[in-house]
C-alpha cells in the first residue's frame, strides 16, 4: 500500500493532456503574482487530476505484482516516471503559495504535496525515468529472489517458512545467508538510485531525502527524530528483559557455540528471516512457564476448524462489521489475490490497496494457514477499512492522519484476538480458555512477536536516514546496517558478512522503498489505540485479557478517527480516539507489566546486555 502520491500512475493520453494544461497555467500564472483564488484553483486541477490518474496508477501497479513479467515491470517503471514528474511539478508549484494569507485547509493541502513524495527526481532530463527504471527492477529482484536449498529452488515466501521451522543452526544459516545473496546485486542500483532522490529532494528545499521523509509528521524532522528515540528510551528496558530471557532459552536449545551467554544473538535463529519477530521460538525454545495452562495455538485451532485462507479473511472481516463497519464489497473477494498463485511471478509481501478510491479495495497476500497470517490479514483489512472511510475525504487528505496510524489499525484489532474472544467465534470451547496462570504465557507470545519488533522498526530507517545524509558512505552501507542492528537489536550475523554485501536489501521495504519508521509508531500507537479502546467499554481486568469485540460504541469513535484521514495533524485525530495528543509507549508497559514483573525475576543473577 503506497503513500497516494507514490502510487499514483498516468496514461500517456492522461499525461498529455494534464502535461499541457499544466503548463501553461504554470506560465500564465508565473508571470503575476499569485492570489488565494490562484492557490485554490491550483488545488483543484492538482486533485482532479489526481484522482483521475489515480486509478489507473493503481490498476497498473496491481496487474505488476500481480504477474510480474517484462512488459508490467515496463508499464511500471513508466508510470511512476511520469507521475514523479508530475509529483515533483506540482510540489515546485505549490511552493509559488509561500506566505500568502490561505485557509488552513489549502496550506496544509499545499504542505502535502510539497512532503508527500517518497522518492522525488530531480527535474534533469531523463531523472525520473532513470529512477523509475531502478526502483522497478529493486523491487522485482527482491520479489522473484530465489534461493538453492537441499536441492529445492525455494522462493522468496518459503524461505521464511524455513526460518519459522528449522531448527538445525547448520541449515538455518544456509538459507538466512543464500538469501542475502539475492540482495547483492541490488547494491550498485541503490547507491544510484540514492543519489538521484537525494538532488530530488535538495530541488525541493530539504537537506537530504531522509529529512524529507521526517518532515511528513506535523512537526520538524528533527524533533521527529527525537521522538522517536524518546519512545525507544520508553520500552527498552522490557526489550532488554525479553532479549535477555530469550538469549538463555537459546542458549539452553543450542549450547554455548552456537548461542553464547556473554555476546549478541545469531540473527539465523531467532525464529525469522530478519529477527523482526520471535514468534517462532515459543513452545520449543522459549518454553511456556506453566505448561498447565499454556495458551492457545491460534495455528492448530485454524486446523482444527479447517479453515481456509479465506475463512481467516471473512473471520478478520468479522471483527470489523462486529464494530459496525460496512461489509467489504464483494468485489473484494472476487478481486483480492488471497492466496499465491501457480505459474505467475507475484509480489508475495502482503499489503492492502485502494484502487479507484470509491470501494474497489484489494489485499494482495500470499496467505498461509498460521497465526502470523492470521495477524496479517487483520493487519491489512485494517488498512483497507481506514480506506473506506477517508473517501470521504478530499484527494490529498485520503491517507492515514500518519502513516504509523494506518500500519496500527488492523494490529490493534488483533490485539483483541483474546482466549474469550476465539470462544465468541467458535474457534475454541469454553473449557480450553486457559486459566489465569497462563497469562504470562500469552504475553510472552505476544512479546516474541510486538516487543521483539521494536527495535527493528526503528534501526531500518535509521540507517536509511544516515544513507541519505552521507554519514554511511555506499562502502559503509553493510557495516554500518550490522552495528545498527547490534546496537539496538543485540544480534550479530552467524559468520562474517563479505564485503560486497548489500543485507539491507534483502529486507522487502529497502528494495521497496517503503518508509519503515511507520512499523515502529505503529507497534506504539496500536497499544494506545487498544488501551483507549478498552476503555471506552469500561475494561477494568488485565489490559492483555480485554476485547472490545462487537462494540458499537468503538466502532463509532474508530470511524471517526479513520474519516478524517489526513485531513488535520496527527494530534487532533489521535486526540479524538485517545483523549491524548502524545504518543506515549506506556500502554506498551502497562500491557506487558505482569510478564516485565516475571522476566525481572527470571533474569536475576544472569548477566543481561550485549
Ligand atoms: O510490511 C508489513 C505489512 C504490510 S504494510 C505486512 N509489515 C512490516 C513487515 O512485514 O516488515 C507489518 C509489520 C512490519
Ligand atoms: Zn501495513
Amino acid at each position: 500500500m503506497r503513500h497516494l502520491i507514490a502510487g499514483l500512475a498516468l496514461s500517456t493520453s492522461a499525461l498529455a493532456l494534464a502535461g499541457c494544461v499544466d503548463a501553461r497555467s504554470a506560465q500564465e500564472a508565473a508571470q503575476a503574482e499569485p492570489t488565494a483564488a490562484d492557490a485554490a484553483a491550483f488545488l483543484d486541477r492538482v486533485e482532479t487530476t489526481y484522482s483521475e490518474v489515480g486509478e489507473e496508477a493503481a490498476r497498473i501497479s496491481w496487474v505488476k505484482a500481480t504477474n510480474i513479467t517484462y512488459d508490467t515491470n515496463w508499464l511500471e517503471a513508466r508510470m511512476a516516471a511520469e507521475l514523479t514528474e508530475m509529483a515533483v511539478e506540482f510540489a515546485n508549484e505549490a511552493a509559488r503559495f509561500d506566505g500568502l494569507d490561505l485557509p488552513e485547509d489549502q496550506k496544509r493541502k499545499l504542505a502535502l504535496l510539497k512532503q508527500g513524495i517518497t522518492l522525488p527526481a530531480p527535474t534533469t532530463a531523463g531523472a525520473a525515468e532513470e529512477l523509475a527504471q531502478i526502483t522497478t527492477r529493486l523491487d522485482s529482484t527482491y520479489s522473484t529472489g530465489t534461493i538453492d536449498f537441499r536441492g529445492d529452488t525455494v522462493p522468496q515466501n518459503r524461505t521464511e517458512v524455513l526460518m519459522r521451522e528449522l531448527r538445525d543452526p547448520a541449515a538455518l544459516e544456509t538459507v538466512w545467508t543464500e538469501w542475502r545473496k539475492v540482495s547483492k546485486p541490488m547494491k550498485d542500483d541503490y547507491v544510484r538510485m540514492v543519489e538521484i532522490a537525494n538532488a530530488g529532494a535538495e530541488e525541493l528545499g530539504y537537506d537530504d531525502l531522509g529529512q524529507m521523509w521526517r518532515s511528513g509528521y506535523d512537526m520538524d524532522p528533527d524533533e521527529f527524530a527525537d521522538e522517536v528515540d524518546r519512545l525507544w528510551g520508553q520500552v527498552k528496558p522490557l526489550y532488554e528483559q525479553l532479549h535477555c530471557t530469550v538469549r538463555s532459552s537459546l542458549n539452553e536449545a543450542y549450547g554455548d557455540e552456537i548461542a553464547p551467554l556473554d555476546q549478541p544473538i545469531r540473527a539465523d535463529i531467532l525464529g525469522n528471516m530478519w529477527a523482526q519477530s520471535w514468534a517462532a521460538l515459543y513452545g520449543d525454545i522459549v518454553r511456556p512457564a506453566n505448561p498447565d495452562a499454556a495458551p492457545v495455538d491460534i495455528q492448530a485451532l485454524l486446523e482444527r476448524a479447517e479453515a481456509t485462507p479465506l475463512d481467516m479473511v471473512r473471520t478478520a472481516e468479522g471483527f470489523f462489521t462486529s464494530l459496525g463497519f460496512e461489509p467489504l464489497p464483494e468485489t473484494f473477494y472476487e478481486r483480492s489475490q488471497i492466496t499465491k498463485p501457480e505459474g505467475r511471478e507475484v509480489v508475495c509481501h502482503a499489503s492492502a490497496w485502494n484502487l479507484d478510491s470509491k470501494d474497489d479495495v484489494r489485499i494482495k497476500m500470499c496467505t498461509e494457514v498460521n497465526a502470523d497470517d492470521f495477524v496479517t490479514v487483520h493487519h491489512e483489512l485494517g488498512h483497507n477499512f481506514y480506506q473506506r472511510a477517508y473517501n470521504i475525504q478530499p484527494t490529498l487528505f485520503q491517507s492515514g492522519a500518519n502513516d504509523g496510524f494506518h500500519e496500527a489499525i488492523g494490529d490493534m484489532i488483533a490485539l483483541s484476538i483474546t482466549p474469550e474472544y476465539l470462544v465468541q467465534i467458535g474457534l475454541l470451547e469454553q473449557d480450553e480458555v486457559p486459566a489465569a496462570e497462563g497469562d504470562i504465557d500469552l504475553l510472552m507470545q505476544q512479546a516474541l512477536s510486538k516487543v521483539a519488533f521494536l527495535p527493528f522498526g526503528l534501526l531500518v530507517d535509521k540507517w536509511r536516514w544516515e544513507v541519505f545524509s552521507g554519514e554511511l558512505s555506499p562502502e559503509e552501507y553493510n557495516s554500518g546496517w550490522w552495528d545498527l542492528r547490534e546496537e539496538y537489536q543485540g544480534i550479530r550475523p552467524p559468520a562474517e558478512r563479505p564485503a560486497d554485501a548489500f543485507d539491507p536489501g534483502a529486507k522487502y521495504h529497502v528494495p521497496g522503498n517503503t518508509p519503515y519508521m511507520r512499523y515502529f509508531l505503529a507497534h506504539i500507537l496500536q497499544f494506545q489505540f487498544y488501551k483507549a479502546a478498552c476503555d471506552q467499554i469500561g475494561w477494568e481486568g488485565p489490559l492483555h485479557r480485554c476485547s472490545f469485540y462487537n462494540s458499537k460504541e468503538v466502532g463509532e469513535r474508530l470511524d471517526a478517527m479513520l474519516e478524517a484521514g489526513q485531513s488535520q495533524p496527527w494530534p487532533d485525530t489521535l486526540e479524538l480516539f485517545t483523549g491524548s495528543r502524545e504518543l506515549d509507549a506506556s500502554a506498551v508497559l502497562d500491557y506487558f507489566e505482569p510478564l516485565m514483573r516475571h522476566l525481572e525475576d527470571e533474569n536475576e543473577g544472569r548477566s543481561c546486555g550485549w
